[in-house]
């Protein structure tokens, strides 16, 4: 069965989110949050244990070969199903949360089957298949860090949401209307805020940052993981059109933070299957310092 000490493939994932659901009938609910272009639906889960908590979203797995997401967003789920730490269930319980393990499902796949180092949509161009889908957001939408070619890694597309896997997502989040937004992607060990373009600043950027300290220092304590904070265009790179940047500027989603995920290039993508749970229960401590911020603070 389905586990964290390997990886698995988006029908494997896809089935374990079913299990949930069935296992949890009054807490968790499939929720579909979009569609590819290959037809796949954008799988994810609500997980709620009391009606009217603030909202969390977690976007998993954007880019197709960072296999150490989908992974990482189950482990957290069975947490709040199963933990009984009272941090866990505190935060398990006070927020509700909708749970997108891979929300690139054609790219996901096609990394399983056919090119383990796939990363961005399959979405078909003229020369080269697929769109960045971390490009492709309506907020600056190629102004810089993205490419015009489609052949490019980086590839923006045709224009903002041109691809329905962002259109889609954008879409439920729209609706949903989270207070946190939460993005893993892997690899580099960074904890970063909005935006990745040069001449923005978040408007609680200062805050962002203070808790994203706090939040680094958590997850240090455990194995000495050593995170490095900032906006994505200090601690990156420039970028523009990704989901973030459009969560904080057009929802004005007030936390909002975007994990690189391990390692610092060792293994890179390829991250071994027995770090899978150490990843874990280190950005868990992130993710839980964050959130007593936050539920000081809403
Ligand atoms: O290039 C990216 O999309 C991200 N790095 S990755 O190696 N995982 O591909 C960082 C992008 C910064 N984030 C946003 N612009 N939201
Ligand atoms: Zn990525």
């Amino acid at each position: 069965g389905y586990g964290w000490t390997d990886y698995y493939d988006l029908d494997e994932t896809n089935d374990y989110l079913r299990s949930l659901a069935e296992d949890y009938p009054d807490i968790v609910q499939l929720y579909v949050g979009g569609s590819s272009y290959e037809g796949r639906d954008i799988l994810g889960v609500k997980l709620s244990y009391k009606d009217g908590n603030p909202k969390i979203f977690i976007e998993s797995g954007i880019h197709a070969r960072e296999w150490i997401c989908p992974s990482l967003s189950t482990w957290i789920l069975n947490q709040l199903l199963t933990s009984e730490d009272p941090d866990v269930r505190s935060i398990a319980e006070n927020f509700d949360w909708y749970v997108f393990p891979s929300v690139n499902p054609d790219g996901y796949q096609y990394s399983h089957t056919t090119n383990r180092m796939w990363r961005k949509t399959l979405t078909p161009g003229t020369v080269c298949n697929g769109v960045d889908p971390n490009r492709n957001w309506d907020d600056h939408w190629n102004e810089g860090g993205a490419s015009s070619n489609e052949c490019s890694e980086i590839y923006a597309g045709t224009g903002p949401f041109s691809t329905v896997e962002t259109a889609s997502l954008a879409e439920t989040i729209k609706e949903l209307n989270p207070t946190v937004y939460f993005s893993f992607h892997s690899y580099s060990q960074l904890l970063m805020v909005p935006f990745g373009h040069r001449h923005e600043t978040a408007d609680n950027y200062y805050k962002l940052l203070e808790i994203g300290s706090k939040a680094a220092h958590s997850l240090s304590q455990r194995y000495g993981t050593q995170y490095v904070v900032g906006s994505i265009i200090n601690a990156i790179y420039e970028a523009t059109g990704g989901s973030m940047d459009w969560a904080k500027s057009k929802l004005n989603v007030p936390y909002t933070f975007e994990w690189e995920l391990r390692d610092e290039g060792q293994y890179g993508f390829l991250l071994p299957a027995e770090q899978i749970i150490p990843t874990a229960l280190e950005t868990f401590d992130s993710i839980i310092t964050i959130l007593k911020e936050v539920s000081a603070a809403v």
